[in-house]
C-alpha cells in the first residue's frame, strides 16, 4: 500500500490512533485525527501531533473531513456503524481497522490469538515461550501495544504474536495469520456487534484469509469454537481439557501432553502441579500457548521452562494481599459474565464476589449455579448492580454498594479466615473508572490501605 502525500484520516485518537497518525505520517501521507473529546480533553496529544504535521479534528467527528480523505483508518473502540463512517463507505471511500492498516507492513509470521477470554494470558505466555526458545518475537495487539509500533522492528525471520479483539477483527480483509488461535467464543460485546452470531462471526475473520499452508489453533471443549473448523481451509489443531484430541495439545495423566499429527508421538510437555497460574480457564490457556507455540517451531524444554516461570499478568486472577486470614484476588480483566464464572470457578468456596460497573446487555442469571455453590455473597457496584441485583436475587446474600471502596469494606468485615474476596466484576469499567486496569489498581490499593491498617492495629 503507497501511503506517500495519500490524505488520511484516523478515527480516535487513544493508544491506537496515536501511533497510526505517526506511523502514517513517517511514511509520507498527509495525516488528519479526528476525535469526539474536547480539544481540552486532549491537551496532552494535539501538540505532539501538530509538531509532526498532523492536522487534529477534536469535540466530534465532522462529516466534511470524512469526505476530504483518500483513506480512513478507524481505532478498534470506534463502531463501524459510526454515522460519517457509514456514509463515506456509501461513496466507496476505503474503511480500514488499525490491525489491517498495520498487517500490511508487517514482516515475518503473525501468530494471532482472539477468544472471549484468556487471550492476554494466552498472548503474554506464547510470546515469553517462543523468545525463551530463541525465536525473534514481538508482543503486541489488544494487549496493549498497538500493531503499527510494531512493525519497524519486524523482519522476514521474525514473528509477531498478536492479541487480536473482535472489535479489530471485525474490519480486516488481509489480516493473515501464519497461525490463529481461538479459545473461546462466549457473550460479550453485544451492545457493540448486535448479536452473539455477529461477535462470533467477527471472531472468525481471524482465519479467513488463511490457507491450506496455514494453521488454526481450536478449542475442542467449546461448542462455537470448534463449530468454526467446518468454515477453515487450513490445518486445524485442537486443544481440549476435557479429552484427547487427534493433533494439538490435551491433558493426560496430569500433565500437558501435544501430539504433532493423527499418527505423531505423544510428547510429555509439563505436568498441571508445576503450572503456576491458577484456575481450570488458565490450564485452557496452557494448552492453547503450548499448541500455538510449539507449532510456530519451540522446542518442548523452551516451552516447559516458560511456562514453569510464567506468573499471573496484572488483573487476571492477580493475588493481592492476605489480610486478616482472607486471600484478595483483583480480576479486573473479567469485563463479561464467562469470565467471572471462570474466575469463581478457580475457588472451591467461601467467595465474597464483587460484581458490577458498566453493563453489556448481559445476563447474570448464568452466574446462579456458581453462586450457589461457591458464594458467600455478592457485593454489587456500578450502574449495572439494580440489574444484576434482579437477576440473581434468592441465591446468595446481596450488599449494594454502589462504590468499590464501599464494597472492599463491606466484603473485609464479613470476611472470615480462609475466605476469598474477589473482584471480577463481569461488566467493564467505563461508568465509574477510565478502564479496567484503573478499576484494579484502585482495588489493589483499597487492599493495601486495608493490610496497612491492619498492621497499625
Ligand atoms: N472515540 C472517538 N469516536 C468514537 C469512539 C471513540 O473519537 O466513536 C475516541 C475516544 O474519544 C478516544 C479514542 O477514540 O480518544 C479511544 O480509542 P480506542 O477505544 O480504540 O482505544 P485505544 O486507546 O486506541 O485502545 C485500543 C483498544 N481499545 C478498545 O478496543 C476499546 C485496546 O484494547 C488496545 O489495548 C489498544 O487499542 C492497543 O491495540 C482494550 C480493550 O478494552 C484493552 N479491548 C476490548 C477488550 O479487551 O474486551 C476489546
Amino acid at each position: 500500500m503507497e501511503l506517500k502525500g495519500k490524505k488520511v484520516l484516523v478515527v480516535g485518537l487513544g493508544k491506537s490512533g496515536l501511533a497510526a497518525a505517526l506511523f502514517l505520517r513517517r511514511r509520507g501521507a498527509q495525516v488528519t485525527v479526528s476525535d469526539m473529546r474536547s480539544a481540552a480533553a486532549l491537551a496532552k496529544e494535539i501538540p505532539a501531533l501538530l509538531e509532526h504535521g498532523i492536522s487534529v479534528e477534536s469535540g466530534g467527528h465532522g462529516l466534511l473531513t470524512f469526505r476530504r480523505q483518500d483513506l480512513i483508518i478507524v481505532s478498534p473502540g470506534v463502531p463501524m456503524d459510526t454515522p460519517e463512517l457509514v456514509q463515506v463507505k456509501a461513496f466507496g471511500l476505503p474503511v480500514i481497522g488499525e490491525l489491517e492498516l498495520a498487517a500490511q507492513f508487517l514482516k515475518g509470521s503473525i501468530l494471532a490469538i482472539t477468544g472471549s477470554n484468556g487471550k492476554t494470558t494466552t498472548t503474554a505466555l506464547t510470546g515469553e515461550i517462543l523468545a525463551a526458545a530463541g525465536i525473534e518475537t514481538q508482543v503486541g495487539g489488544n494487549i496493549g501495544v498497538p500493531v503499527v509500533d510494531l512493525i519497524e522492528k519486524s523482519s522476514d525471520t521474525s514473528w509477531s504474536v498478536l492479541e487480536v479483539s473482535s472489535f479489530q477483527l471485525e474490519s480486516t480483509h488481509l489480516f493473515h495469520p501464519r497461525i490463529a488461535v481461538i479459545l473461546n467464543i462466549t457473550p460479550d460485546h453485544l451492545d457493540r456487534h448486535g448479536s452473539f452470531e455477529n461477535y462470533a462471526l467477527a471472531k472468525e475473520r481471524i482465519f479467513t484469509v488463511q490457507t491450506a499452508v496455514d494453521m488454526l489453533v481450536l478449542n475442542a471443549d467449546n461448542p462455537r469454537t470448534a463449530e468454526a473448523a467446518a468454515r477453515s481451509t487450513a490445518q486445524v489443531y485442537w486443544f481440549s481439557l476435557e479429552n484427547g484430541v487427534s493433533q494439538g495439545a490435551w491433558v493426560q495423566d496430569g500433565q500437558i501432553v501435544f501430539r504433532p499429527s493423527d499418527n505423531g508421538a505423544i510428547e510429555p510437555i509439563v505436568a498441571l502441579k508445576d503450572i503456576p497460574l491458577k484456575g481450570a480457564h488458565n490450564v485452557e490457556n496452557v494448552l492453547a500457548a503450548v499448541c500455538a507455540a510449539r507449532l510456530a517451531g519451540a522446542p518442548v524444554e523452551a516451552i516447559a521452562k516458560a511456562v514453569q516461570a510464567f506468573r499471573a499478568v496484572e488483573h487476571r486472577l492477580e493475588f493481592v494481599a492476605t489480610v486478616n486470614g482472607v486471600d484478595y484476588y483483583n480480576d479486573s480483566k473479567a469485563t463479561n459474565v464467562d469470565a467471572a464464572a471462570k474466575a469463581v470457578a478457580a475457588f472451591p468456596g467461601c467467595i465474597h464476589l464483587i460484581l458490577g460497573g458498566k453493563d453489556k446487555n448481559s445476563n447474570y442469571a448464568d452466574l446462579s449455579d456458581l453462586l450457589r455453590k461457591r458464594v458467600k455473597a455478592v457485593y454489587t457496584i456500578g450502574s449495572a448492580a439494580e440489574k444484576i441485583e434482579s437477576q440473581i436475587r434468592g441465591l446468595v446474600p446481596i450488599v449494594h454498594c454502589e462504590t468499590l471502596d464501599k464494597a472492599v469494606a463491606a466484603a473485609a468485615k464479613a470476611g472470615h479466615p480462609g475466605d476469598v474476596v474477589l473482584l471480577s466484576p463481569a461488566c467493564s469499567s467505563f461508568d465509574q473508572f477510565e478502564n479496567y486496569e484503573h478499576r484494579g489498581r484502585v482495588f489493589k490499593q483499597l487492599v493495601m490501605d486495608l493490610r496497612d491498617a491492619q498492621g497499625r492495629s
